[in-house]
């Protein structure tokens, strides 16, 4: 049986069905305690049980088990573990996440970036970092994971389009995600996120480096007392940047930090992609044509009232999902096929030019 002091795990995020699930665990060590994965290094993970945190190993039985299921350790995972009798702590057995974010790696490969998170903050500079379509991207990966997605907008005090860039990002986006304009480095930012920080929700912040994540932790986690389960947001300073870790704020929710995140592909189908883009799919019924691509079909309702950017970044994520859905081998032979018309374009060139 495995230990689960349901009164301190509260602090760190444990959620009644985590509990159900750790409850079920069969594995045969004595000893074992719950715990929460608050910080990932490249070859070290930090654990919490409630009373301490700790630096924990691997058991290479379980490394191998989430391999074959192309799964891995990440940050905000529950795991079982005990500590052995020199004093080092191990790791032997993980509760399946209930949600998970996990993007695909160029190679093809899926990489987790947090688990059992409620909702990701996915924020975005208004200054030179501003890219509605990448905005998009975001979202479209979070609710494929089943996370609710915040869009918030950071340096709202010294971006001088800010006004231009928050509009348009509300006529892009679908009016059920949440845009909040913020400065990031004012305690007036706890207000407005305050919504989402509900005692034992877990959220995670992603953005590309320099959004302004750091800083919004700081403002969050920083603002009051620590609760002592898990270390404050200016805890360690720099390396928060270069590792993910977790932090609390007062008000009970914890937030996991990431490094920056720029480029990615979501890992999902295309099928569950176009789901995320409910604004598009809901116009897509009223089409005049059943079988409607939003191109140059009469009576189409989606491109009368979509954003025309958006809608082509919709079909450009659609495009690479499918890409994303074929076998290795398609792969090979889509990409022989491409570089052949790209051989005989650059002959015609070359033809027309003699
Ligand atoms: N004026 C202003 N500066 C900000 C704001 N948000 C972040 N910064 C600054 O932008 C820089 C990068 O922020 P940081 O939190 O480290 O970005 P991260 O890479 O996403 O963690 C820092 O110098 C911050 O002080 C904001 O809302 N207003
Ligand atoms: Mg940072
Ligand atoms: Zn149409």
């Amino acid at each position: 049986m495995i230990d689960i002091p349901f009164e301190s795990l509260h602090a760190l995020g444990l959620t009644q069905a985590i509990a159900s699930r750790a409850a079920q665990l069969t594995a045969p060590e004595p000893g074992l305690r719950l715990a929460r994965v608050i910080e990932v290094q490249r070859d070290c993970l930090t654990l919490h049980d409630g009373r301490a945190e700790q630096p924990a190993r691997v058991l290479p039985r379980l490394v191998q088990q989430l391999q074959a299921e192309a799964q891995q350790l990440t940050i905000g995972d529950w795991v079982a573990a005990h500590v052995d009798a020199y004093g080092q702590a191990w790791v032997v057995d993980r509760v399946e996440p209930v949600t998970q974010i996990a993007r695909r790696a160029n190679d093809g490969r899926r990489q987790p970036l947090a688990s059992n998170v409620d909702a990701a903050l996915l924020v975005m500079g208004l200054d030179a970092d501003f890219n509605a379509r990448r905005m998009e991207r975001y979202i479209a990966m979070v609710r494929a994971c089943e996370v609710a997605p915040v869009v918030v907008l950071t340096k709202l005090d010294i971006a001088p389009d800010a006004q231009e860039r928050i509009a348009e990002m509300y006529r892009r986006l679908p009016a059920t995600v949440p845009v909040l304009p913020v400065n990031g480095l004012s305690r007036q930012t706890c207000a407005e996120i305050g919504p989402w920080l509900h005692a034992c929700q877990t959220l995670v912040l992603l953005g590309s480096s320099g959004a302004g994540k750091s800083t919004l932790i700081n403002t969050l986690a920083g603002a009051g007392q620590s609760t002592g389960a898990v270390r404050k947001g200016d805890g360690r300073g720099r390396h928060t940047t270069t590792a993910r870790s977790m932090h609390c704020c007062p008000n009970g929710a914890c937030i996991i930090d990431t490094p920056g995140l720029r480029t990615f592909r979501p890992d999902a189908d295309a099928g569950t992609l176009a789901a995320t883009f409910e604004d598009v799919l809901a116009l897509a019924r009223q089409c005049r044509f059943r079988d409607c691509r939003h191109e140059s079909e009469p009576g189409c309702a989606v491109r009368a009232h979509v954003d025309a950017d958006r809608l082509d970044n919709y079909k450009k994520l659609m495009r690479d999902a499918q890409r994303g859905d074929l076998t290795a081998l398609e792969r090979i032979e889509q990409r022989s096929k491409w570089k052949a018309i790209g051989k005989a374009g650059s002959q015609r060139a070359r033809e027309k030019r003699a």
